[in-house]
């Protein structure tokens, strides 16, 4: 199949691309965060999502490769955008590897990039077979600085504990909430008690998938903590004036 064989080549040739989607703060819709959404440039098929190729990497054991080029080429990024911090997806692969925590901190200083400018989001599926490993992990990134945010959460099934257990800093609702707000009470309920348990439990919420201006002032007067979202912006490239092309003088 091509997409397995040209996945075992696409980072030697550079084919990968991070998108950027912005996370604004609920009080002032000022961006203070992005997503990095990584996107394969395929030279023959063109632009590739990540649902097309991710599950196959990770057949093919490339994902903690893949993911520590996310890691490095996010923080390089975003190191020329001063105020700016970046999420980053990181994949059950790169949990288990015992020098996660290490390749953080060298992409932190290699970059002189600010540990509290740097999300990591984890979903909340992978959260299914908790280790101690990985507790460690997480409360050395937040003792770090490094903020572990759990993501799509509401899809899984995390228990309120381990919630708390894992120290996570932020909570992200999964979209598929914020799609049903004003459509019915329920609906409504649900991501107030969201809001309200991350609040009691030291998290900040990041609300995903915010698409109308009704989605948006519901969210501020929930107290949600930042919203993101196509109604903000969609992912896409970085503007070519923060690529890495120098300028011909
Ligand atoms: O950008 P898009 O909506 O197509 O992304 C779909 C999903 O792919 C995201 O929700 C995210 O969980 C996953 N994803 C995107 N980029 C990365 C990445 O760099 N690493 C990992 N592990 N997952 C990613
Ligand atoms: O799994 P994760 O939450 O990381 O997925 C992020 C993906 O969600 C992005 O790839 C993006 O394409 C998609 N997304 C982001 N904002 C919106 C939105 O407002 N509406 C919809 N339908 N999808 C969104
Ligand atoms: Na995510
Ligand atoms: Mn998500």
């Amino acid at each position: 199949r091509f997409i397995r064989n040209g996945l075992k080549r696409a980072l030697e040739r550079d084919e990968f691309e991070l998108f950027y989607q912005p996370i604004v703060s609920a009080q002032g819709s000022r961006m203070v965060f992005m997503e990095a959404l990584i996107r394969w440039r395929h030279p023959v098929r063109g632009l590739m999502p990540p649902a097309l190729f991710l599950t196959v990497a990770e057949e093919e054991g490339m994902m903690t490769e893949i993911g520590d080029w996310v890691l490095e080429r996010a923080v390089a990024d975003m190191s020329k955008r001063p105020g700016v911090g970046v999420s980053v997806n990181v994949c059950p692969a790169q949990l288990l590897d015992e020098d996660f925590a290490m390749k953080v901190e060298n992409v932190l200083q290699k970059y002189d990039f600010p540990h509290d400018r740097l999300i990591l989001e984890i979903t909340e599926s992978m959260m299914m077979d908790r280790s101690e490993e990985i507790r460690t992990l997480f409360v050395g990134l937040a003792e770090s600085g490094v903020a572990v945010a759990i993501d799509d959460f509401g899809t899984g099934f995390s228990s309120l504990s381990s919630l708390h257990e894992y120290q996570f800093q932020k909570l992200k609702i999964d979209r598929s909430f914020v799609a049903r707000i004003g459509m019915d009470r329920e609906a409504d309920t649900i991501i107030r008690t969201m809001i309200g348990l991350a609040k009691v439990l030291g998290m900040s919420v990041v609300a995903e998938g915010v698409e109308t201006e009704e989605q948006r002032a519901f969210l501020v007067r929930s107290q949600c903590d930042f919203l993101q979202g196509y109604f903000f912006g969609k992912p896409e490239p970085l503007p070519r004036d923060d690529l890495n092309c120098r300028a011909i003088a």
